[in-house]
């Protein structure tokens, strides 16, 4: 597979982001901002102990016959459940290795729970209507933000020293759909420009 992913690390101006964050923009090779891109950082010393939280819901709501939202990042140990909105019944699952679940016919004002053990990338599908499509992002590194409606993701307050950066999105061309970078991580803020080259989407109207 042809690999398209150029990796540009700039130095933010002062006063740009806060001590110890780093900042990503992921837009495509025509220079269109990406939404819905992961980005993880491993730092080499490694991530804080205990339960990982983040500022958001862990929810993927089924409405107007859509995953809602279509990423969403949820830590190990999660809990997400998977309201449905619409009139209609939604039969939510997975075959993906991360988690395989399946949440039969259930209707209007119903909500379903599953347990997310194991990080990795669930793809999430309904039994009735192919055009539904989301992913669940699970992660074990409370470094995690997901790119916005511009392409820019913020993670904050991150140790100094050597970290992978990994950004990942459903549609990327590369292997595993993840693109790694190597940086160090200073007091500076730090500013990561991702050039990125999807697929089509196969089923998802609008596109990147
Ligand atoms: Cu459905």
């Amino acid at each position: 597979m042809r690999l398209y992913l150029a990796l540009i690390l700039l130095l933010a101006g002062p006063g740009s982001a806060r001590a110890g964050d780093l900042a990503v923009s992921v837009r495509t090779t025509a220079g269109r901002p990406v939404a819905d891109a992961v980005v993880m950082v491993r730092p080499q010393a490694g991530v804080p102990r205990g339960p990982i939280r983040f500022p958001w819901p862990y929810r993927m709501a089924q409405k107007s016959m859509q995953f809602a939202p279509f990423v969403l990042i949820a830590p190990v140990g999660a809990d997400v459940s998977f309201p449905n909105l619409d009139l209609v019944l939604h039969h939510v699952y997975s075959f993906s290795s991360a988690k395989t679940f399946e949440l039969k016919l259930y209707g209007h004002d119903e909500t379903r729970n599953v347990h997310f053990d194991k990080p990795g990338v669930v793809a999430v599908g309904c039994n009735i209507h192919d055009g539904m499509v989301g992913f669940i992002r699970v992660v074990d590194t409370p470094y995690a933000a997901k790119t916005d409606a511009a392409g820019e993701a913020v993670i904050h307050d991150l140790p100094a020293g050597a970290a992978a950066v990994i950004v990942w999105h459903p549609y990327l061309k590369a292997p595993r759909n993840e693109a790694a970078r190597d940086v160090t991580l200073t007091a500076a803020a730090l500013r990561l420009n991702v050039a990125a080259d999807l697929r089509t989407p196969p089923m998802r109207r609008g596109g990147y």
